[in-house]
């Protein structure tokens, strides 16, 4: 990423100040996917917060090494190389800019769609096979969480949640983001004294699950049922799951879809991958019957993935993408 003092400037204007922070290891579900008992820790977080960390996951270490190195050879490309990927169309490369509608970050990233193939430059061949092996293999731990929150619930097929990020319609994406230390943060001019700067600013995901791991810098931090953002201690060792919008609704609203952002650093650059499983563009989200009880109403109209992330790229990163769709409530 190139940094100019105007650029620095401009996207400083347009972040916020943010509130002290509380850490969060304590707090966020660790669960061991060998464990017996994970099933129902899993059910318990996603009621809870929305998110957990996993260990024995199953995607191994080398892969995840590898893909990192490759990364940051992309990432350290001379720009004009890295554009030459094209401007997110979503997809592409990126950078500062994220979605259509004005929202910013400091951050430059890669985002894939996990069926299509775009050019990447350098040594394109190994990253690409690196990628493919990464997302093949956070894809088999997503449907096994997906497939264990089933059981946990006792909802059966078991793959009734997995099959929708296992189709070969299933809309799944992939994004590295490379936050950049911003050593000019110090001498901004005391801007930011005390202050943070948003990499990515709080949101949440509107798929069904999402997938993140880093390289061991911390940023990301999780919005907790008062608001307080809780500070996620980096672990480049494991996994960290969000609950998206999607199962949110599919789960009534029992679920959290959680509010998340990232922070960037002054000093240490931070790298994120994250697995997006999204479902076919046709299928219809609503709450599965298992969630519901005997006369529960959903809490929302009926509507496909396609119309809502028609909707989501409508709008700005943080807005409650749901809302249009919440049922009205009935004054009586
Ligand atoms: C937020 C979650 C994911 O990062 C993302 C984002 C997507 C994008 O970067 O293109 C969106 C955002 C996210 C939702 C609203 C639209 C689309 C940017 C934006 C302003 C990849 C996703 O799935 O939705």
């Amino acid at each position: 990423m190139v940094v100019l003092p105007q650029q620095i400037l401009e996207n400083l204007s347009q972040v916020k100040a943010c509130n002290p922070t509380t850490s969060a290891a304590t707090v966020i579900p660790v669960i061991d996917l060998l464990d017996p008992t994970a099933r129902d820790q899993i059910v318990k977080a996603c009621y809870e917060f929305g998110f957990f960390k996993v260990v024995n996951h199953g995607v191994p270490l080398e892969a995840m090494t590898k893909l990192d190195e490759e990364a940051v050879k992309f990432f350290n490309l001379p720009q004009l190389e890295k554009e030459q990927v094209g401007h997110p169309n979503p997809f592409g490369y990126g950078h500062k800019k994220i979605g259509p509608n004005g929202d910013v970050g400091w951050v430059e990233y890669l985002f894939l769609s996990t069926h299509n193939s775009i050019t990447i430059p350098g040594n394109s061949q190994l990253f690409r096979c690196l990628v493919k092996e990464y997302v093949g293999a956070v894809r088999n731990t997503a449907c096994e969480v997906l497939e264990m929150i089933a059981e946990g619930l006792k909802i059966e097929p078991k793959d009734v949640l997995s099959r929708l990020i296992r189709d070969e319609n299933s809309d799944c994406w992939f994004r590295l983001n490379h936050y950049p230390p911003c050593p000019e943060l110090q001498t901004a001019g005391g801007i930011m004294n005390g202050g943070d700067l948003i990499g990515f600013g709080e949101h949440t995901d509107p798929q069904v699950i999402s997938v993140v791991r880093s390289n061991n810098t911390s940023g990301l931090q999780i919005s907790v049922g008062d608001g307080t953002w809780l500070s996620v201690p980096p672990d480049h060792h494991s996994l960290f799951i969000n609950v998206g919008d999607s199962l949110q609704v599919m789960s009534n609203g029992r679920f959290k879809s959680v509010k998340h952002r990232v922070l960037a650093d002054s000093m240490e650059p931070r790298l994120s991958m994250i697995y997006f499983g999204g479902p076919p563009l046709s299928e219809k989200i609503a709450p599965l019957s298992c969630f519901m009880e005997e006369g529960e109403e959903s809490l929302y109209n009926e509507f496909t993935w396609g119309e809502f992330m028609k909707s989501a790229y409508k709008n700005k990163l943080g807005v409650n993408r749901l809302l249009p769709f919440e049922k009205k409530k009935s004054v009586v």
